[in-house]
């Protein structure tokens, strides 16, 4: 019999900003797994939202991470050391982009747009992945995950600059399974359908995209952040253990209707 127990075992989530964020499904799912999670959070003032909601998940570690900051996703990795010992799942879920740079034309992203956009979005993997990296090395191997949207493979409107940062942490996904792959540490992404979030919810013409799913997609419906949880612990827990450097869609098969 297979099963998923990750009693023992630690994860890392980054991204929980409140209780519609798919990093929060995803440390709701891991928590009943069994294992042990710390989380990061931007600022103070997101700090107390997520002890409120996680006060139920004894045990969790809270730790500040400004992604941009190089000081503090140092630290991070230290504390989990030194509080767990071991770290065997880290979840990333973060991304952000200036409003202006989403809606309005493609032609008009700025510079610092850009580079904002994917320093968040995308680098911030890189360096994760390095500090995780004699962590997992310690527990035997791991495995990490991104959250990505079809954005990064075909044209989606509006989505703009956010659609350039998916596609390269799709592909810092792809080389990070390759670099890590030797270490047992696994590296994969999941690209989720839309969901209401409350950083979606601000995005216009979000809606159309909801309706579209639900007449298009073979489902004919949205999924939610439980189902995006749901193929998240199977990738973060030993049912995955044969695969890396995968993109997996969780979207209601939008992505292979050719119409
Ligand atoms: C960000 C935002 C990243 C919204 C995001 C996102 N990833 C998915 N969404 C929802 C979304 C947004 C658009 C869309 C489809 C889904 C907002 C803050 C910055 C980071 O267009 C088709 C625009």
């Amino acid at each position: 019999m297979y099963s998923i127990d990750l009693t023992g075992k630690t994860a890392l989530i980054t991204g929980v900003s409140n209780k519609r964020s798919i990093a929060w499904a995803i440390a709701q799912i891991l928590h009943q797994a069994g294992a042990r999670l710390a989380f990061t959070y931007r600022r103070e003032r997101v700090k107390a939202k997520i002890e409120g909601l996680a006060s139920e998940l004894s045990g969790s570690l809270f730790l500040e991470c400004d992604v941009q900051n190089d000081e503090q996703l140092k630290a991070v990795f230290t504390e989990i050391d030194s509080k767990f010992g071991r770290l065997d799942c880290l979840v990333h879920s973060v991304a952000f982009a200036p409003p202006a740079e989403l809606g309005g034309l493609f032609v008009n992203t700025s510079r610092d747009g850009f580079k904002t956009a994917l320093d968040i979005s995308a680098y911030s993997l890189i360096p994760m992945a390095k500090h995780a990296l004699p962590l997992m090395d310690k527990a035997g191997g791991g495995s990490l995950i991104g959250i990505s949207y079809i954005a990064a493979e075909r044209a989606v409107p509006a989505y703009n600059v956010m659609g350039t940062a998916k596609a390269a942490l799709e592909q810092i996904i792809r080389q990070l399974a390759f670099e890590l792959g030797p270490m047992n540490i696994r590296v994969n992404g999941i690209s989720a359908g839309p969901i209401e979030t409350v950083s979606a919810r601000g995005v216009p013409g979000f809606t159309d995209f909801f309706s579209m799913y639900e007449q298009r997609a073979p489902l004919k419906r949205n999924v939610t952040q439980e189902e995006v949880a749901k193929s998240a612990l199977y990738l973060l827990s030993d049912l995955g253990s044969g695969v890396t450097g995968e993109i997996i869609f969780v979207d209601s098969g939008f992505h292979i209707v050719g119409y």
